[in-house]
Formats: C-alpha cells, structure tokens, sequence
C-alpha cells in the first residue's frame, strides 16, 4: 500500500560485539506510528451506576488519550454475548452486548473519537462462535448450510464402544475438544470451551458469512481490526493425533501435547490474507477514503509469528514480553540480557519494510509493574516507547497499575470459578481487570456505585490519574513525555541501535544525520553503575541532557542536567532518556 522503505541491518564496524545498527521503515501511514490502547471496557468507566464499564463511560474519557498521546484505541468483543468468556463467546457478530450498550452508543463513540483524531480499532473473533449464536442452532437441528459452518465427526468404533475420533485437547483444559450432539450423533470441535464451537474454516460459506460481518462494522467506521486467536482456525484434515510434550500436566491439561496438529497450521495464513484484501477493496469502493489496518495476536514461535506479515497482515502482535514464544511459558524478564534478547529477536527476524510491534500488557496476563516490580516499570516504558514501531498497551499500566489480590469470594472469572479455593488464583484473570483508577473518590471514579463488578484495588487514593496528574513526577508523566518524543522525525527516521552494557543495562541509541539522538538507558539490577556510552554506540555528542527519569530512583531531581557520554552513573534500578544537545 505504500513505498515503505527497507529495513536494513548493519553490521557497525565497532569495538563492542553485540554493536547492531538496524535502518528503520521511515512511517507513512497513521498506523505505523500508534500507540493503540486496550480499553477493558468492562473495566474503564461506568456510565450508569451499574458497576459495570460500558461504551458510554469510554465516550466520557476520550480526553485522556488525547491527553495522553494515545492516537488509536482498541476495544476487545463488543459483540452479543453470553459472557461465557469475557464476551469472546459470540452469539451474533453484529450486535453490540446489551451490558456495554447499543449500536448507537457505538457509532456515537466512534463519531466523538474521530472529532477528536483518535482511531478506533475493534476485535474480530472468528475462531468460533458460542453455541448460542443462531448458526450454530440452527446446526444442531441439522439445517444446512449452518450444519456445515462447524466441524464435526461421528467419532471411531472401539468394538462395541464409541470414543473420540483422536486425542485432541482443549485449551480450557476441560479435556477432549470433542463434544457430543444426541440429535445429530456426531461430536463437534472445540478448541477453546466447550460453549465456543470451533467454525469449520475449509467451507467457503464461512469466509462469506464472516466477510460480510467485517463490512457491518467498516460500514460503521471503525479503522481496522485486531484478530483474535490467529494459529487456531484450522486443524490438520488428517485428525492425527497429538504426540506428548514435554510438560509435566495432567493428562487433560491442554499443555499436555504438542499441538502440531491443531495450531500453526499453513491453511491459517491465507485466510487472513483474504480479509485483508477484502478490507482493501472496501477501501477502494469507498474511493480510498481512509488507511485501514490490521493487527493478529497469536502465542507462537518467532517463526509463526513472522510469517503473518507476509500474508496481508499489518503487524502481528509482539508477544514475547508476556510469553516466550510458547504460550504454556512465561517471558523471563530477569536480567537486561533477557530484555536485550527479545528486543533483538525481533528486530532480527522482522522482514524488509515492515512495522515493528511490542507488547508489555494485555487483558490475559498479569499486568507489568507487577511481573517486572514498579521501579523497572518506567524505564522500561521508556525503551519500548522509543524503539520503532507499534506500542500496544494494556488500560491502567500507565498508571502503574498492580495487580489486585481477590479472595475466593471476590472472583468472578469464570474459569476460575470452575476451579477451588485453592487453586483460583493460578487461573483467574480478575487481578488485573479491576477498575480504572482514575481519582480518589468512590470506586476511584469508575463507577458511582460503590460496589462495582470487582473490587478496586485498595492503591487507588494514591495510584490515580488526578493524583498522577498532578504530581511533578508520575509514572503518567513519563510515558506521555515518552509519547511525546515519539512526533520527532529523529524517532520517525532515525537508526536504532540496541545494546547490552555492563551486563546489566539495556541502551538503546535512535540516531539520524542533522537531528538530535535519543538515548534510553536503563539499569535492570540493584546495583549502581557507570557506563561509558563510546564503548557502545558510535556518533553520539559529546554531552547528553537528562529528559525523563524514573520516579524511584532519585534521578528526577536530575532533570535537565548534562552528562558526559564518556560517564553516566545510573543508581540501582535507574532508567534514563538522554538527549542530545549538540546544536542546541
Ligand atoms: C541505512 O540507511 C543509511 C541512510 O539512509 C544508508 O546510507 C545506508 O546505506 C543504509 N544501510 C544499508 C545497509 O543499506
Ligand atoms: C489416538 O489417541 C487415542 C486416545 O489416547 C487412542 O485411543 C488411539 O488409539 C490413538 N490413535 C492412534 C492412531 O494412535
Ligand atoms: C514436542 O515437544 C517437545 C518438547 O517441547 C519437543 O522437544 C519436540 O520436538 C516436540 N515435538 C514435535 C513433533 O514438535
Ligand atoms: C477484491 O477485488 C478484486 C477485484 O474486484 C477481486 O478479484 C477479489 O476477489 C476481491 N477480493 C476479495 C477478498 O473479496
Ligand atoms: C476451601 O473450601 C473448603 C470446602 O468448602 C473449606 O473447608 C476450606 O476451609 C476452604 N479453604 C480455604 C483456604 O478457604
Ligand atoms: C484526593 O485527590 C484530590 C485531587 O487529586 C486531592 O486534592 C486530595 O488531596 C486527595 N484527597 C485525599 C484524601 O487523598
Ligand atoms: C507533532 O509535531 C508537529 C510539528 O513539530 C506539531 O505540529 C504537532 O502538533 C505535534 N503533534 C503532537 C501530537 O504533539
Ligand atoms: C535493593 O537492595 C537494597 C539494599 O541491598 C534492599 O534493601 C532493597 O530491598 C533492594 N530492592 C529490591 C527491589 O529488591
Ligand atoms: C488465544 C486467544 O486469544 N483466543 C481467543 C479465542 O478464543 C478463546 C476462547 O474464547 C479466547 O479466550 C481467546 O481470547
Ligand atoms: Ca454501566
Ligand atoms: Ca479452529
């Protein structure tokens, strides 16, 4: 779609090993330069007083992202539900769930957030419809072409004994992805809950009906999607079964096996391809009025994950700040190493001309000032907002939002609910879904209601956005500073140079001819250290002005300071962005 310059490596001729200087695509489209914000919508404002969060109390708070820098949003299902899965189960894909509110609070939200220059993207789910959608009904009682849409088989003759047709395993670790219909004497497939019927992504009536589901929502103007699930559309045709993995779990625990069969399969690919050349052409009959994208999730290994830009995708999320690669492990977030690592994994395996992504937070995950401890969290926003590309953030980790411990009683999740007291917390998914923070007064401002849908985390009267706003120093300052830097054409164009320093530094150089660098330093260990800048990086001044500094470690009261490039001491978890004052 556009002249997207490549993306070139350079092997710099330097002392240091590790010197990797990579040429960045220059962004010529709004996307490319996002930062897109997940709004847990039953989570961020309440409009209503019901406790819960809804599309009205999202129109309210507009203000903040614009505030913020937030140039895009992204809402997760806003679909018909009933809510077996956070509302991923779909039981029609062009209706808006009644708890969030109408159709028309919808295309009024998107018409308050294009006034104010901000895009909205939506997700689409299309690995499998609840089995309340009207389709799937209608396939139970055998009416085709709806029979069709899913995938089901008559199951395998033991003798006398009927049983699966293989071993397959769903990933709500409820056992077999085979579920048994009496009417039509066949099982279905479901790779998630037994409530989300898997649709059957070979039949050609599938694409057409989930095409015209995609030009509902553009006719309503959304911006572009992000697919939900991407590795699990189709599976193997052979039925094979899985082989065992290496992973000590009960045998009906999804990680049980391997999934060369069900996930990661080539078919995947071309499918999302479709839908983007579907968009395109929707693009084209409206006279190329407006640039619309896509984005894919999907856990897997680099390899997986990296293909999808060949096939019409965007940008596919960039998850391995979360999980490393295989989504039954998490990301080792340890060492500056480790960060250093991912960072280049990626950028050493992204193809020519394409838009990097990263990832810190999401709606399935444990937030990042919890898995990384808060002093690390602002440098760490820092880097992953001035490296090139997509930052996609989860709503509250601006904040420094922590996860909030509930009880047994206060669990609501329902696959935690389907465990025990004792077990819940491994599973539940509450802890950072709790409301919004926004001020200090009753359910922090979420909700009038003082007993919302979950309890706010009891941080709220000093872990706010009022109270972060109003402070000289907060984690919100610094990311909108971070943001902020992100509209200079030396982060637009410049070189990006990631490096290990000291074994416990990750510094990352954006560089370009004519423009002032900018230089993020920041320390992973409790241990000060003094880093000499020209071991690592070639062509930066001789002195570097301190801009933004994490709120822990002291190094506010250093703002606007020079340093030596020769000399810098970072205190113990101590994270910098420099920049360069040569023709200052
Ligand atoms: C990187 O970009 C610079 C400036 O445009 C250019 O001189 C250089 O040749 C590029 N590197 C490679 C490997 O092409
Ligand atoms: C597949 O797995 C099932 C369940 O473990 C087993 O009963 C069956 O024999 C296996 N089939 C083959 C072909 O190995
Ligand atoms: C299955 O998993 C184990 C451990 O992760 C791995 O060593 C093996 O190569 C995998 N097998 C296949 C066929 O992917
Ligand atoms: C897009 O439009 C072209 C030209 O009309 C057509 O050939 C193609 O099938 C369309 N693609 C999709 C996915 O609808
Ligand atoms: C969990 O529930 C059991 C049975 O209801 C009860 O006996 C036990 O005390 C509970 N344990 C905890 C940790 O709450
Ligand atoms: C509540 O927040 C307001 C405005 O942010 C502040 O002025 C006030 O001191 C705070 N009150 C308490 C009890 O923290
Ligand atoms: C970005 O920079 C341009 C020119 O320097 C300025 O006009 C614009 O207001 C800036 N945008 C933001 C969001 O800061
Ligand atoms: C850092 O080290 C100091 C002193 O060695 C210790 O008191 C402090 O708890 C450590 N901080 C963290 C976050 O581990
Ligand atoms: C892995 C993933 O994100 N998949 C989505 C598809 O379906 C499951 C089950 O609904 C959801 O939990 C996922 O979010
Ligand atoms: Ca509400
Ligand atoms: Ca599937």
């Amino acid at each position: 779609m556009s002249a997207l310059r490549l993306f070139y490596l350079i092997l710099a001729v330097s002392a240091s090993i590790h010197a990797i200087t990579y040429n960045v695509t220059v962004p010529t489209e709004w996307w490319q330069t996002n930062v897109m914000y997940e709004i847990w919508i039953e989570s961020f404002k309440d409009s209503d007083g019901n406790g819960k969060g809804d599309l009205n109390g999202i129109k309210s708070k507009l203000d903040h992202f614009v505030d913020m820098g937030v140039t895009c949003i992204w809402l997760p299902p806003i679909y018909e539900t009933p809510m077996v899965d956070s509302g991923y189960d779909i039981s029609n894909f062009i209706a808006v769930n009644s708890l969030y509110g109408t159709l028309d609070d919808f295309d009024a939200l998107v018409t308050a957030a294009h006034k104010l220059g901000l895009k909205v993207i939506i997700d689409f789910v299309p690995n499998h419809t609840s089995d309340e959608h009207e389709w799937f009904v209608k396939a139970k009682q055998g009416i085709e072409p709806y029979y069709s849409y899913y995938v089901w088989n008559k199951g395998v003759y033991y003798g006398d004994y009927l049983s699966y047709p293989n071993n397959w395993l769903d990933a709500f670790n409820d056992g077999t992805v085979w579920e048994w219909v009496d009417e039509r004497e066949a099982y279905y497939l479901h790779q998630f809950s037994v409530h989300e019927v898997d649709l059957n992504w070979r039949n050609p009536f599938v694409m057409t009906e989930m095409k015209n589901v995609l030009t509902f929502w553009l006719d309503r103007n959304v911006d572009g999607f992000r697919i939900d699930a991407v590795p699990y559309y189709v599976e193997s045709s052979t039925l094979e079964n899985e082989t065992r993995s290496d992973k000590d779990v009960d045998s009906t625990n999804y990680f049980y096996l391997n999934h060369t069969q069900t996930k990661d399969q080539p078919e995947n690919y071309p499918i999302v391809q479709e839908w983007k050349e579907h968009i395109n052409n929707y693009t084209v009959s409206k006279g190329n009025d407006k640039v619309r994208f896509i984005c894919t999730e999907g856990y897997s290994d680099i390899d997986y994950v990296m293909k999808w830009y060949d096939y019409g995708d965007d940008f596919p999320f960039n998850l391995n700040f979360i999980r490393d690669g295989d989504i039954a492990n998490e990301a080792v977030l340890d060492t500056a190493e480790d960060i250093y690592g991912i960072y280049v994994k990626w950028l050493d395996n992204m193809p020519s001309g394409k838009t990097a992504n990263w990832v810190l937070g999401n709606h399935d995950f444990s937030r990042i000032a919890t898995r990384i401890g808060l002093y690390r969290t602002d440098g760490f926003h820092m880097s992953v907002l001035l490296m090139p590309g997509v930052f996609t953030m989860f709503n509250g980790d601006e904040l420094g939002m922590t996860d909030t411990y509930l009880t047994w009683e206060e669990t609501i999740d329902h696959f935690a609910c389907s465990t025990t007291n004792t077990t819940y917390s491994l599973i539940s998914r509450d802890p950072w879904r709790t409301p919004y923070q926004w001020d200090n007064t009753t359910s922090a401002g979420f909700s009038t209601n003082s007993t919302p849908f979950l309890k706010v985390n009891p941080n709220y009267l000093t872990v706010n956005l009022a109270t972060e706003k109003e402070a000289d120093f907060s984690h919100y300052k610094n990311i909108q500073q971070a943001i902020a830097l992100r509209n200079t054409t030396v982060w637009r164009e410049g070189t990006v140079d990631v490096e290990l320093i000291e074994d416990q530094v990750v510094g990352i150089a954006r560089q370009l001819d004519g423009e002032e660098p900018i230089v993020v330093l920041i320390n992973w260990e409790n241990s000060t250290v003094t880093v000499d800048l020209d071991n690592y990086f070639d062509g930066l001044p001789d002195e570097l002005s301190l801009k933004i500094a994490d709120i822990y470690s002291g190094l506010s009261a250093k703002i606007g300071d020079t340093y030596s490039k020769s000399s810098i001491e970072l205190p113990e978890y101590g994270s910098m962005v420099l920049l360069g004052t040569t023709s200052a």
